[in-house]
């Protein structure tokens, strides 16, 4: 009760904020976007992460205000930062059950004038299972929209390739466990390149998560991903050094 009373006054005080880590395309070296990640400011506690918050704001359905404040956030910074680049948001599967989530984000474009193949919405597959043909429809209605829809963690939980091909996917991230495997046992290498060369042949792009060495880095690019994302690359950085971010990664 304590800390839900505490993150009401959160969201009332905006003690959130958010950081955004680059994203690199990995043919041509070039930064092709950011994520935002919801980090808390919390008066006595100091940074709070989301996953110690994110499931009590699920829980108490706080998630659905304080995602469309990311929502908003996310597409005010993107239109200021240098480049154009893509800004990905993390949708809870609460927020798409229990939000208004196509009219939020129709008018946070309109509002904010962003380009709307500029967003990315970024949701797991557990938010995809819970109450399939209701999210397909929210779906396929964002996707009309005109934002690109990402499919996040893949290969944690409970995959399925019906999922790929039953709702409208621009981008499947590949889970940073697989990452860390690949340099180790050829059998991840394995998944990430099927992965990737089946997601290519379904026209998405794919994302490798959790990039922490050079080695991982040349893995992933020779296993046919699009994309990268990791500490090695660059850390989630507040916006006004996000701005400054290298357009070219190493
Ligand atoms: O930033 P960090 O690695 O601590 O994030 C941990 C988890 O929290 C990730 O799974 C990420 O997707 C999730 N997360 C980060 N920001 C948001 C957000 O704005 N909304 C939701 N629903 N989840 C988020
Ligand atoms: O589940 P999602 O992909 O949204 O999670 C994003 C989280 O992953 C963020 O909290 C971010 O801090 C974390 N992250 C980003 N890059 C790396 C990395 O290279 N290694 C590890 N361990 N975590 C990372
Ligand atoms: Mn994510
Ligand atoms: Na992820």
């Amino acid at each position: 009760i304590a800390m839900e009373a505490d993150l009401r006054k959160a969201i009332d005080e905006r003690q959130f904020e958010l950081a955004y880590q680059p994203i690199y395309e990995l043919k041509s070296r070039k930064l092709c976007g950011f994520e935002a990640l919801l980090r808390w400011h919390h008066p006595e506690r100091g940074l709070v992460g989301p996953a110690e918050f994110v499931p009590l704001a699920e829980e108490t359905r706080l998630i659905v205000e304080l995602g469309e404040s990311v929502i908003r956030q996310a597409c005010m910074d993107a239109v200021r930062l240098p480049g154009e680049p893509r800004i990905a948001v993390n949708l809870s599967p609460v927020q798409l059950i229990f939000g208004d989530t196509v009219a939020t984000v129709r008018d946070i474009l309109n509002e904010t004038g962003l380009d709307p193949a500029r967003l990315e919405l970024e949701i797991t597959e557990t938010a995809l299972l819970a109450n399939d043909h209701r999210n397909l429809g929210t779906l396929k209605s964002l996707k009309d929209l005109g934002v690109r829809i990402v499919l996040d963690d893949f290969g944690t939980g409970y995959s399925s390739l019906s999922h790929l091909r039953l709702f409208p996917l621009d981008k499947i991230k590949i889970d940073r466990s697989f990452v860390r495997d690949m340099t180790i046992h050829s059998d991840s290498a394995a998944i990430v390149t099927a992965v990737a060369a089946l997601a290519a042949e379904l026209g998405m792009a794919t994302t490798a998560e959790g990039i922490e060495t050079l080695d991982q880095l040349d893995a992933v690019h020779r296993a046919g991903c699009t994309e990268a994302q990791g500490f090695l690359l660059g850390e989630p950085q507040p916006i006004l050094q996000a701005a400054h971010t290298t357009i070219f990664g190493p």
